[in-house]
């Protein structure tokens, strides 16, 4: 191997040696305790360090890495205490996820480090908005993300680099193509002839590299952060290297072939670079001894203080209350409600008005969507908003949901807030991996909040058919980590909306598409709040209560209104997770009898949480078995009579009479 040093000093190149050994012999030491069954798993990264640790080592220490399961020479490179990492790996609560993660699904935000899920693909985007929280600070700093050659045929590698490239965003891609995926070789992955070679399809510069050369990564990257922060442009680096051990060491290596083990093996970037560095007389034999020694010696120090630690005792209590942020704690004072006469406004201009109020209080908050700048998004709710605000804090994106739902994580990372529009609430499929995974999730496994806020205007009874129509908040009432709001009314409309952008969890926000402009009702004009996870009583009544949200709840007091006969109690849930139960007791507790009616469909819809909730918790208090009033068990139907026909409100009257004649 031909090393170029360049202008590095004998104790940079030292330096740089001393990183590379580091998790080289960490790795060594742990298939040891692999084989004695003191670890439980490992991911190896042998043969590939030179990667990790020469770019961890080229970009400053506060530039954000989204490293994979292979860098261990990221964490070593940025310092991380190793009895940490051991308590970390080990399952140990002193840890850097008290115990929740395991492997290298970690981060830490002192370290700069944001941890990886499993799934492949997803970290990518995240790196995209630490760029965007850069960019707009005019911070000259690049964020830099990982992917293995397998990754790249995610469809998240795409649309990350698009929204990369489109946003003009400072970001390094690196791939780190080490011939497999988990078993699957190159040929098997893609067809082009270089992965290198898609730069040019995403508008980007790249470059191939010898993967293996530390130097030359370390020189590479160098060259390519001053690029990137002087073009304010992205970059892609191909590091081609190889991966000397099995995807994890349970899985072994017999699907690759022996003669790559010893071609390869001739390239380890360790010995390599050691020999190197004896035969530019930087070190000897002896002072590398003298080195590894001290490093391996480090190591069995290190080995005691994380092995040593007492076995974890579980605390519910702990467990369940580290899912979310604490909101108060993290915003600061929630602000206090101060009515001033309210105005009679349709429900869409409440949630503009809170929108609008809510980019004049944090100017720290970007809107993110598609075709919602100028064109003002597809129910022109942010119409006029770029004029006012600016194109950086109005974004139009491209069709890439999943990416901007990554972004708006990565522009948590760095402190800013977003609100997502998603043009409707259907193509949330497309971006469900990073909410369920990567927003409900960080704040448990390593204590960062996910200040994201998601539009989702949903609903049918606009004869828009099976893919515009849509009530999908089940799904992620389902996820412990999110909280799912839906108003009902103009006035929750506009206090739930800014409550959401307050709160610093991921917040999915559902607005239904026909109370847009078929509901008024009167909003207080000023900046205001309504607490998440507060039910709202709509009318006290004596002979059954109605338990709804968002529509159900109009259908509700029509019907109250045409049967006035029937003493109903209605209660709007207002937020779906957290649910609030004191009033749902109270209702029950009111009537004896109770209807749950959503426009979602009836099978695994939030009503049969609820009626399980009821009969668990409010059994005695029961006149008649709980009843569910819901949508059919199909997808949407397109046709109007069809459409009614699908809908609960079809069936509601039928329900009240059942549950009063029981
Ligand atoms: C979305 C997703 N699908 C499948 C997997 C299972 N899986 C874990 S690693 C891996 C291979 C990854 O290959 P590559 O991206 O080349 O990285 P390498 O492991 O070679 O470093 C697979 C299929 C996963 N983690 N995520």
């Amino acid at each position: 191997m031909n090393f170029d040093r360049k202008d590095l000093s004998g104790e940079q190149l030292i330096d740089i040696y001393k990183n590379i050994l580091l998790p080289r012999l960490i790795e060594e030491k742990m298939l040891v305790l692999l084989r004695q069954g003191k670890i439980s798993k490992w991911f190896s990264g042998i043969g590939q360090e030179a990667i990790a640790v020469g770019a961890t080592l080229a970009l400053q220490k506060d530039e954000w890495i989204m490293p994979l399961h292979r860098n261990l020479g990221v964490f070593t490179s940025r310092k991380m205490p190793l009895h940490k990492l051991f308590q970390q790996w080990q399952g140990n609560k002193n840890g850097y996820s008290k115990a929740r993660e395991r492997s290298f699904h970690f981060g830490s935000r002192e370290h700069h480090i944001c941890g990886m899920i499993s799934h492949l693909g997803p970290q990518l985007a995240i790196a995209d908005g630490i760029s965007l929280a850069y960019k707009l600070r005019k911070e000259k700093k690049v964020s830099f993300a990982f992917t293995g050659d397998g990754g790249t045929s995610e469809g998240d590698f795409h649309e990350a680099l698009n929204v990369a490239a489109v946003w003009d965003l400072p970001v390094i891609f690196i791939i780190e193509n080490n011939g497999y995926g988990l078993s699957t070789p190159v040929n098997e992955q893609y067809r082009c002839k270089n992965l290198i070679d898609k730069a040019i399809g995403y508008g980007m510069e790249g470059v191939q590299i010898d993967g293996n050369d530390i130097l030359a990564v370390y020189d590479t990257i160098k060259g390519v952060r001053d690029y990137c922060i002087n073009n304010q442009k992205p970059y892609l680096i191909e590091c081609m290297t190889f991966r000397m051990r099995g995807h994890e060491e349970a899985s072994g290596t017999k699907y690759i072939p022996k003669e790559l083990f010893e071609e390869w093996n001739k390239k380890d970037p360790v010995i390599n670079y050691e020999n190197y560095l004896i035969a530019e007389k930087v070190l000897d034999e002896t002072s590398v001894t003298h080195i590894r020694d001290e490093i391996k010696n480090e190591i069995e120090k290190e080995l005691k203080i994380g092995f040593a630690e007492d076995a974890i005792i579980p605390n519910t209590e702990e467990e369940l209350k580290d899912v979310y942020a604490d909101r108060t704690m993290v915003n600061g004072q929630r602000s206090t409600i101060n009515r001033q006469p309210s105005i009679p406004i349709r429900f869409i201009n409440a949630i503009k008005e809170a929108l609008h109020q809510s980019m004049q209080q944090h100017d720290n908050l970007i809107l993110m969507g598609q075709d919602i700048a100028e064109y003002g998004g597809a129910f022109k709710i942010t119409e006029g908003f770029v004029n006012e605000f600016g194109k950086e804090r109005v974004r139009n994106t491209p069709l890439c949901e999943s990416a901007i739902v990554g972004t708006a994580l990565g522009l948590s990372l760095e402190n800013f807030k977003s609100v997502m529009e998603m043009q409707f609430a259907d193509f949330v499929t497309v971006g469900f991996n990073q909410i369920i995974n990567n927003l409900a999730k960080i704040h448990y496994r390593w204590g960062q909040n996910a200040d994201v806020v998601i539009r989702m205007p949903t609903g049918a009874g606009v004869g828009a058919g099976p893919f515009h129509s849509q009530s999908n908040e089940a799904w992620f009432v389902h996820t412990p980590g999110l909280k799912v709001v839906y108003p009902s009314t103009p006035e929750d409309a506009k206090g739930l909306l800014i409550a959401a952008i307050n709160d610093p969890n991921p917040v999915m926000y559902f607005e239904h598409k026909v109370l847009y402009r078929s509901i008024s009702g009167e909003v207080p004009a000023e900046y205001y709040e309504t607490e998440i996870g507060k039910a709202r009583s709509v009318q006290e009544g004596e002979d059954i209560s109605i338990i709804s949200y968002g529509a159900g709840v109009h259908w509700a007091t029509n019907y109250a209104e045409q049967n006035r006969n029937i003493s109903i109690d209605i209660l709007d849930l207002r937020t779906l997770l957290p649910l609030d139960y004191d009033a749902i007791k109270r209702s029950v507790s009111q009537t004896g009898k109770v209807l749950l009616l959503h426009e979602d469909t009836l099978i695994g819809g939030i009503g049969g949480e609820i009626a399980a909730w009821i009969n668990e918790h409010c059994f005695e208090l029961l006149d008649a078995p709980v009843m569910r009033c819901a949508s059919l068990d199909t997808p949407i139907p397109f046709n109007t009579e069809l459409e009614k026909n699908f809908l609960a409100n079809k069936r509601l009257d039928e329900y009240v009479q059942k549950l009063l004649n029981y």
